[in-house]
């Protein structure tokens, strides 16, 4: 059974502190739990990095030996076209996740390049949100 790779993005490390306004107080530690409780047994890749160059080999690695992928690109979202080619060879499904609303923050966070390619996008969520993709990815990937 192939896992479910959750990957994020760069400043997610600081979550819990960073801007609690806009993304809460849950660290990306509690997170990594709620998914793998949310897995109910299925194999989760739980990884974060602030290097474009990581979350690409990441993507990778990803094509051979992941059922799917959950991703906050953060930033790179808004910037990375190597991430975007990088999803583009990845065949199984792909989840685009926003811990906040994207459309009720400044425009620069309007247009994402990985939603270009993501099977489904989801923002708006909260933290909560996570474990919303990690049962969806389930479903899809089969158990
Ligand atoms: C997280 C970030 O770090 C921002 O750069 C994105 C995203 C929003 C989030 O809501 O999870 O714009």
């Amino acid at each position: 059974m192939k896992p479910i790779f959750i990957l994020n993005g760069p400043n997610l490390n600081r979550l819990g502190t960073r801007e609690p306004h806009i993304y809460g107080t849950v660290t990306l530690a509690e997170i990594e739990l709620s998914c793998r409780e949310a897995a109910a047994g299925h194999p989760v890749v739980f990884r974060q990095s602030n290097s474009e160059e990581w979350l690409i080999e990441w993507v990778q690695e990803a094509i051979d030996d992941a059922a799917g992928i959950i991703i906050n690109p953060a930033a790179f979202s808004f910037t990375s076209m190597a991430l975007l080619d990088a999803l583009k060879m990845f065949p199984g499904p792909i989840t685009e996740l926003h811990i906040s609303n994207l459309y009720r923050r400044e425009a620069i966070y309007h247009r994402s390049y990985v939603s270009m390619v993501a099977t489904s996008v989801m923002a708006g969520f909260g933290p909560g949100g996570y474990a919303l993709a990690v049962t969806d990815m389930v479903r899809r990937v089969g158990c």
